[in-house]
């Protein structure tokens, strides 16, 4: 099949998949990237022209999120997939070849990125976002303070049973104790009644 032909069945995919977006030109800077966010999209690069057509798009993540981007390189293509932050300074890169696919991510959340593409053929980007990194960590934190909680809660309460307990034993101690107290003059030997007299 012709390479004309091939590209009108991959724009003829693109039309009839859900939710794929397609890159739309002019989008070679990030002056002018294309506003995007969580789906997929659909373009191609071509470094063998002067100057060579790349791919910008700007994302917005939201709070509490982290940016994920899994970049598949078309058959018999290759790109350069970077994650640049709000500077243009690069954050995650990745190159994939001939229908490999890549993850790359950014935690950043509620901040700006930029994904850059270049390279030579066709390509998708799958773009959605997950729980960022600090608000893993602050669930972990909640689980263990919960369990630290819980723990101290039943060691406090054993405390308190062990007191009770305690007291319990006691009391009946001591009342075992004054029951067992003998009468006064109990246990003595029993006196001389001395001589005895007939009375007269
Ligand atoms: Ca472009």
């Amino acid at each position: 099949m012709k390479k004309w032909a091939v590209f009108i069945v991959f724009l003829l995919f693109l039309s009839v998949v859900p939710g794929v977006v397609a890159d739309v030109e002019p989008n070679d800077s990030m002056e002018n990237a294309e506003v995007i966010g969580a789906g997929t999209i659909s373009g191609s690069v071509q470094d063998k022209v002067e100057p060579p057509d790349v791919d910008y798009y700007r994302v917005e993540i939201p709070e509490h999120k982290m940016l994920k981007v899994n970049a598949t390189a078309g058959l018999g293509s290759t790109i350069e997939v970077w994650i640049l932050n709000e500077n243009g300074d690069m954050v995650d890169y990745t190159t994939a070849q001939n229908g490999s696919l890549r993850q790359l991510w950014y935690d950043k959340p509620g901040g700006v990125a930029y994904i850059k593409v270049a390279g030579n053929g066709t390509y998708t980007l799958k773009v959605y976002f997950d729980r960022s990194l600090s608000e893993e960590l602050e669930d972990v934190l909640d689980t263990v303070t919960k369990g630290f909680t819980r723990i101290v809660m039943v060691c406090v309460a054993a405390i308190i049973l062990i007191i009770v307990v305690i007291g319990v034993i006691i009391i009946l101690v001591n009342r075992s104790k004054k029951q067992n107290v003998p009468p006064p003059g109990a246990g003595l030997p029993p006196q001389y009644p001395g001589p005895q007299y007939p009375s007269q």
